[in-house]
């Protein structure tokens, strides 16, 4: 008999496809019946407890279709014997490329430029509206070096950027690699002229930037979130954009997400927002397609997983 696979949402065909036509798919309904399912395979970021694992008792693998895995409970995973998979090193690029896309679209106005260019206003012409702030020669703090963050931080020298970053332990590879600079948070925030959050959400890590970080930050300053939402006091966030505490926020995550369609950051002009398409290239998605689903099959058939995380 072929697996029974839960997914959260239907998958796109081209992911089907890859499984090969070997499992069963369920679409996950809030009071279906769970008995008999073998894997999960975890898509978006759906949240995952003890209770959820135990309406699976011959569950034997949680496939999750991405790198950040806050949305799973670890701890209860590995009580029950659960492995848990993901999808690093695959995606680093592609995020380090977001989060320079977002400092250039901040930076350099290109959303309300575009907006701009194409509406009945431009009628002329004019060599100084919609002066940006340097990118290149500046100074840039990643909160959170490590796969991605080394990769931001290679970006980084490219872009001629002096690199400090700020971590739970220090990273003696950046250092020699990059010349990044291990420096304490207060001072990273003090001093950056882009600070980029690449860590993980973790109890540690949620809220690290609030009120009192953000007052720490330059007032030219641009705050880039390519990690996860909960991270940022959005209502701080808010306040300091409002006040001009900071000049910018790129953002390609928010808490919740989608944000309500009527939240006021989603007003403001000096917030360029993007709908968590960090890793959303079709190479990088492929690969990870691919890796999730070979660590679904190793599970399911009480292989190693290629990449376990619990
Ligand atoms: C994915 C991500 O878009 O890997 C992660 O942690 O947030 C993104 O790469 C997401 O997991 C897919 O739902």
């Amino acid at each position: 008999m072929a697996y029974q696979i839960l997914v959260e949402a239907p998958l796109p065909e081209w992911v089907v496809d890859m499984m090969g036509g070997e499992y069963e798919l369920h679409i996950f309904a809030a009071d279906m019946d769970l008995q008999d399912i073998d894997g999960f395979f975890i898509y978006g970021h759906i949240h995952v407890d003890g209770a959820f694992m135990d309406r699976m008792p011959k569950l034997k693998v949680i496939s999750n279709f991405g790198v950040g895995v806050d949305h799973i409970d670890l701890p209860a995973a590995q009580q029950r014997n659960i492995p848990v998979g993901n999808t690093p090193h695959l995606l680093d690029g592609a995020t380090a490329d977001m989060c320079f896309t977002l400092m250039l679209a901040t930076a350099r106005n290109l959303i309300i430029g575009d907006r701009f260019a194409r509406s009945a206003a431009f009628t002329h012409y004019d060599p100084t509206i919609l002066m940006g702030y340097e990118v290149h020669s500046t100074t840039l703090g990643i909160i959170g070096l490590g796969r991605i963050g080394y990769q931001v931080a290679r970006r980084a020298r490219a872009f001629d950027m002096e690199v400090l970053y700020h971590n739970r332990n220090t990273n003696p590879k950046a250092e020699a690699d990059l010349g990044a600079q291990y420096v304490p948070l207060d001072e990273l925030l003090e001093r950056a002229d882009f600070v980029s959050l690449t860590t993980p959400l973790t109890d540690e890590t949620r809220g690290l930037i609030g009120r009192r970080e953000l007052g720490l930050m330059k007032q030219t300053a641009i705050l880039i979130n390519v990690a996860r939402g909960g991270i940022v006091d959005h209502d701080a966030l808010l306040e300091a954009l409002q006040s001009g505490q900071i000049a910018a926020a790129g953002l390609d995550v928010t808490e919740p997400e989608p944000l309500p369609r009527d939240h006021p950051l989603l007003q403001l002009d000096n917030v360029v927002i993007a709908p968590h398409l960090g890793s959303c290239t079709r190479q990088t998605r492929q690969a990870m397609a691919q890796r999730t689903i070979d660590n679904l099959s190793a599970g399911l058939e009480g292989r190693e997983l290629p990449n376990r995380i619990a």
